[in-house]
């Protein structure tokens, strides 16, 4: 290079090449943008942590004078100085001043190694643009997944409000057959106090002949005829009684005889046996009034109606127990969403090594043997997570007990994933399992593309 020229020449050479290099170190390197009103060129400059003042003249001269290093952001002068890679096109960063021109590119647009032998490449174009396709994809991805995540919480909350829907209807068919039911109940009353009273009628008219003077010797009613009979009332007629009664004619002729006023006695007491059975028939279940097919028609269509009501009933508090059970397990009033509805009622499976575990959730999680023995390793406990996002893991415990062991637990994670299945098992301490479910349900909102710049 310097073969051509005279010794003057290549002196006037060499110190411009010096003075560029001196002014190129100089020149204020590794600041970012918010940084550059403290490195306007003046006389002088102010540590930035405000703890020494020094000639501008000495910032970047590959001295350390600031504590904090900031006199020598371009230089590796200072062990705590910081160097910022612009990086445009990719994402700034600080890396420690050290590495400037050390040989090694570490900024995407080789800023670090400006006096460097090195021959760095900007890259940060190519860095950027692969990034952005790769956050392009991620986000897609995510939003693909939340997509799945909203039709979930919609399901969940049909499911639910079917449910509650459910419980209402039974309400209402419930209350209807109540109500169809005590009319019912009134009906059947209603015709036996009909039929009883018809039969009082019945044997009143039949007293009221007997007592009729056609037939003198009829009585009244077998308790008016008992009394009228017994004479000295002490509750026992005997056949001078009813010779006294029945032949009150002082005349031999028409007077009874011993014959005649015992069968009239037995007749009498007869009487009064038949009537007082056909009275205390009144009401008696398996009677003869139950026998009226008025009766029996309304008998049994209050039960059939009492059997239906009792069905009713019954999935009324089948469903009831059902909400508060997914109420109580998923949180529901402690702002659990619904979309984890769809998980009750669905088991998910997986084979790791000999090995079939299966999880149902808000149930029990279960590992089967080759040889078919199947271990609980845990039922339903709780939601598990950190109070910030409770329902980020579930809790199974009280499982079989281990053999000299603890009893076997498991924890489940939930993971964010476009599909929902169980995605590994693993046993971290004996007894003691950890599963992953991975579930769109996971999935949060909070990626976020992280800070690449086209601009400065
Ligand atoms: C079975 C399985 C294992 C467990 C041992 C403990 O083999 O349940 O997961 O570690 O028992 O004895």
């Amino acid at each position: 290079m310097f073969t051509n020229c005279s010794l003057g020449h290549c002196h006037i050479v060499i110190a411009v090449i010096l003075w560029s290099i001196c002014v190129d170190s100089r020149k204020i390197r590794g600041i970012s943008l918010s940084y550059k009103r403290f490195y306007r060129e003046r006389k002088s400059f102010l540590c930035i942590d405000g703890s020494k003042m020094i000639p501008f003249d000495q910032v970047n001269d590959d001295y350390c004078d600031c504590m904090d290093g900031s006199d020598e952001p371009g230089t590796a002068a200072c062990p705590n100085g910081r160097f910022y890679c612009t990086n445009l096109g990719y994402r700034s960063h600080y890396i420690p001043s050290s590495r400037v021109n050390d040989g090694i590119c570490d900024c995407c647009d080789a800023s670090d190694e400006y006096r460097s032998q090195t021959p760095c490449q900007n890259t940060c174009r190519n860095l950027g643009q692969r990034e952005r396709a790769e956050v392009e994809g991620q986000t897609r991805v995510l939003g693909e997944r939340l997509r799945l995540k909203q039709l979930l919480i919609e399901e969940g909350v049909l499911t639910w409000r079917e449910k509650q829907a459910q419980l209402r209807d039974l309400q209402r068919v419930s209350d209807d057959l109540q109500t169809q039911l005590d009319d019912l109940r009134k009906e059947e009353a209603r015709r036996k106090e009909e039929a009883d009273s018809l039969r009082e009628r019945e044997i009143g008219a039949r007293d009221t002949a007997d007592n009729s003077p056609t037939s003198p010797y009829r009585p009244e009613s077998p308790i008016s005829v008992f009394k009228e009979l017994d004479s000295n009332r002490d509750g026992s007629i005997t056949v001078d009684e009813v010779q006294a009664k029945l032949s009150p004619v002082q005349d031999e002729e028409h007077a009874l005889s011993e014959d005649e006023a015992v069968k009239s006695t037995i007749w009498t007491s007869m009487h009064f046996e038949v009537s007082s059975l056909i009275k205390g028939r009144r009401g008696v279940p398996g009677s003869l009034a139950d026998e009226d097919p008025n009766i029996k028609a309304a008998v049994s269509a209050a039960e059939k109606a009492a059997a239906d009501l009792k069905r009713v009933e019954d999935a009324y508090e089948t469903v009831y127990m059902e909400i508060r059970d997914l109420r109580e397990k998923l949180s529901i009033d402690y702002g659990s969403e619904r979309e984890f509805l769809f998980l009750h009622n669905q088991c998910f499976q997986l084979k790791v090594y000999e090995y079939i575990y299966e999880l149902c959730p808000f149930s029990q999680v279960t590992q089967k043997s080759a040889s078919g023995e199947v271990v609980s390793l845990g039922k339903w406990g709780s939601w598990a997570g950190p109070p910030e996002n409770p329902y980020c893991q579930m809790r199974y415990e009280s499982g079989e007990p281990c053999w000299q062991g603890p009893t076997r637990n498991t924890m489940v994670m939930l993971i964010c994933g476009t599909e929902t299945a169980l995605r590994s098992v693993k046993e971290p301490s004996k007894c003691q399992y950890v599963m992953e479910l991975q579930t769109p349900v996971s999935c949060q909102p909070a990626l976020r593309q992280r800070g690449i710049h086209s601009e400065l």
